[in-house]
Order: structure tokens, then sequence, then C-alpha cells
């Protein structure tokens, strides 16, 4: 995430990645702060096997897309609420110029969540473990949801 303020929005992604055991690690890295602390991350994730990165920042919010810039690990986009409400970080997440993809999801705490559970899914793919925990989790949501709104 681009900054400690976002952690009170990404801790939730944090939650759900550790829900299903997902080994992941969670850094303070900011594309416009910290420029070499984000290309020593993204030189170690590409030695250290990562699968997938989930980049979260608001404002002018750079880091997913330079982040995506930087290495073929797929890159994952949170846009974190701002003082534009999040549509500025949702469209600088967003707007990826044709080449340099970014998965973009909702703004705030349904798009940490949802980073969360779109790479779990994308695991799932290859390791039968994750799957079976997918589903688990999938079939409960089912049961949680009322049938009714009374
Ligand atoms: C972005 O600027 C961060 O991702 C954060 O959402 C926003 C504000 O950062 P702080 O000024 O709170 O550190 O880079």
């Amino acid at each position: 995430m681009g900054s400690k303020s976002d952690w009170d929005i990404m801790k939730n992604c944090c939650e759900t990645l550790k829900s299903f055991n997902i080994k992941h690690e969670v850094r303070v890295i900011s594309a416009h702060r910290t420029p070499k602390r984000l290309e020593k991350f993204i030189k170690e994730s590409e030695k250290n096997g990562t699968e997938v990165i989930i980049a979260a920042a608001g404002g002018a919010a750079h880091l997913a897309g330079v982040t995506a810039a930087l290495t073929t690990i797929p890159v994952l986009g949170v846009p974190m609420e701002s003082v534009l409400k999040g549509i500025d970080s949702m469209l600088s997440t967003a707007q990826m110029p044709a080449g340099v993809p970014v998965a973009t999801f909702a703004i705030g705490k349904a798009g940490a969540i949802n980073s969360a559970l779109f790479a779990v899914a994308t695991l799932s793919r290859k390791y039968p473990n994750i799957l079976k925990k997918l589903q688990a989790y999938r079939s409960q949501f089912e049961k949680k949801v009322p049938k009714t709104p009374y």
C-alpha cells in the first residue's frame, strides 16, 4: 500500500488472505515517495516466486500502474478513498494505457476484500487445496444470504 494510512482499509485484504492461509507479505511502498523501495520489492518478488501483487493507493494513485510497468507478475489495484471520495484513485488505477494492465477493484473496503478473493480464485486454478477452501467459502456465503428480506 502507498501509505500507512491505507492500512485501516487494507487490513481487510490481509484478513481475507489469512482466512484462506495464503502466504503474503505486507509493505508500505509509494510510487512517488519511495520509488527505490518499489524497485527493490519488485526485484525480490520476481526472485521469490510471488504469484500476485495487490497494490493499494489513493489520490494520484500510481502504485499499481508503476508496479505493472516493472513486472509481468499480475497486479491487482485497489483504489483508496481520498479527498475526492476515491474517484481520482479509481481512475488513476484503472485507466492504464493498452499494454500494461492493472485489474482494478472497487474503492475501499469492498475492493480490499475482493482483491484478496480474486487472488485466491487465481491461485485456486493451480492449487487444489485453495480451490477446496474457495468452494467451501462460496457455499457458506450462499447459506448466509436470507431468501427473503424479513
Ligand atoms: C497515497 O496517498 C496513499 O496510498 C494514500 O492513500 C494517500 C495519502 O497518503 P498519506 O498522505 O496519508 O500518507 O500515496
